[in-house]
């Protein structure tokens, strides 16, 4: 789990995201701004897929990222010389369902799968780059078919193998189990790719990355195919609560609420405002503690209380208090407390009223001293 590695999959399955469309500019922007947070591999557009996507492969592998510059293509040997010739450091390549879908997948199938893999396999690592291998839907495939496919890629050298749940069907325990499986099969790296239309992108992540997986693929803000994959952002909420050293030392949290906005007005949409660390109250106390399990500062945000509301309690009054430089008593925080809460039961209260109802009764204590 601490020693994973991002796979940034926004130039590639965000272009697939129903707002996308990056000029070369934009692909440049973005793809500087994701090597400036840290992300391992940006992962683009298959260079087949348009003139432009081709050249723009070209352009971003010319600009000298410290992150490793990835295309992802079919896995044919037409796709392969293309993408190679690119310039690119690696290539994602992926079979797809419909070969390998239960009811599809006999023997001979199965041997042409494996002797195309083998053959586009062994094409990239004579260029001297690396190679994954990966299967459509694989959550959705049969077992004995997909491991034996797996089994002959890491016998011929495969960098990674890849594991994508393409319509976002699996469930973190399926997750666990196939990746488990897998790792006792293959001794190569082990990508997954998660889509979150049942909501399990991030969680699913997670259970791969313990389960023994070492690159998960991420989007800024999710975006992809319908409603995405696993938002680095919040891969990042869920990894630095685990692991922070690991995740502080490598990436560059602060960056990431940029990182987010350039690529939200990219493909106008806004953070939603419950979003991982950026969400408009991601850090935003009204009732109770102020105990979170991230720290807004790792990441460049602060903390807010919402003191103004009948949820208020006295331990946010007191902060409240401080900041306009008024020091009380415990008893005296609790009492001023109780009219805040009073008046905040009758109607919507804004932060001026209850800083006026903080400061009437701090001069009312003040004029019975003396
Ligand atoms: C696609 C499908 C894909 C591929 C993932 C992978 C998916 O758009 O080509 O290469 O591992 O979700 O299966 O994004
Ligand atoms: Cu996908």
């Amino acid at each position: 789990v601490s020693r994973f590695k991002i796979i940034e999959s926004t130039l590639r399955e965000g272009e697939q995201f129903a707002n996308a469309f990056f000029d070369t500019e934009k692909k440049i922007e973005i793809a500087r701004a994701l090597d400036n947070f840290g992300v391992d591999y940006i992962e683009l557009t298959n260079p087949c897929a348009s003139e432009q996507s081709r050249l723009d492969c070209e352009a971003i592998c010319k600009l000298g990222l410290k992150a490793k510059i990835l295309t992802h293509i079919r896995c044919h040997m037409d796709d392969a010389r293309i993408a190679v010739a690119t310039g690119v450091d690696g290539v994602d390549v992926m079979i797809g369902t419909s070969s390998l879908m239960r009811q599809h997948s006999h023997g001979k199938d199965i041997e042409y799968i494996k002797k195309t893999a083998i053959e586009v396999i062994n094409f990239v690592k004579s260029q001297g780059i690396e190679v994954r291998f990966s299967t459509e839907d694989s959550f959705r495939s049969d077992l004995v078919d997909l491991l034996s496919i797996y089994s002959a890629v890491d016998e011929v050298g495969v960098d990674r193998v890849g594991v994508a749940d393409t319509i976002g069907c699996a469930s973190p325990r399926q997750v666990y189990e196939l990746i488990r499986v897998l790792r006792g099969v293959v001794s190569c790296d082990i990508e997954t790719h998660f889509h979150d239309d049942a909501g399990c992108a991030i969680a699913n992540a997670y259970c791969a990355l313990e389960a023994g997986a070492t690159h998960i693929d991420t989007s800024v803000l999710g975006i992809g195919e319908r409603n995405g994959i696993t938002p680095l952002g919040g891969l990042m909420a869920r990894m630095v609560a685990t692991h922070p050293e690991y995740v502080k030392s490598k990436y560059r949290l602060n960056k990431i609420k940029d990182l987010e906005d350039l690529v939200a007005e990219a493909v106008e949409i806004n953070i939603p405002f419950n979003n991982y660390i950026t969400g408009f109250c991601a850090f935003t106390h009204k009732a109770g503690t102020t105990y979170e399990i991230i720290n807004p500062v790792d990441f460049g945000m602060t903390r807010y209380v919402h003191f103004a509301s009948r949820l208020t309690g006295w331990n946010a009054i007191r902060s409240r208090a401080q900041q306009l430089n008024i020091k009380m008593t415990d008893k005296q925080y609790k009492e001023c407390t109780v009219k805040i809460k009073a008046l905040a039961d009758i109607r919507p209260i804004a932060i001026d009223d209850a800083d006026s109802i903080i400061r009437a009764y701090y001069r009312n204590i003040q004029s019975g001293e003396d």
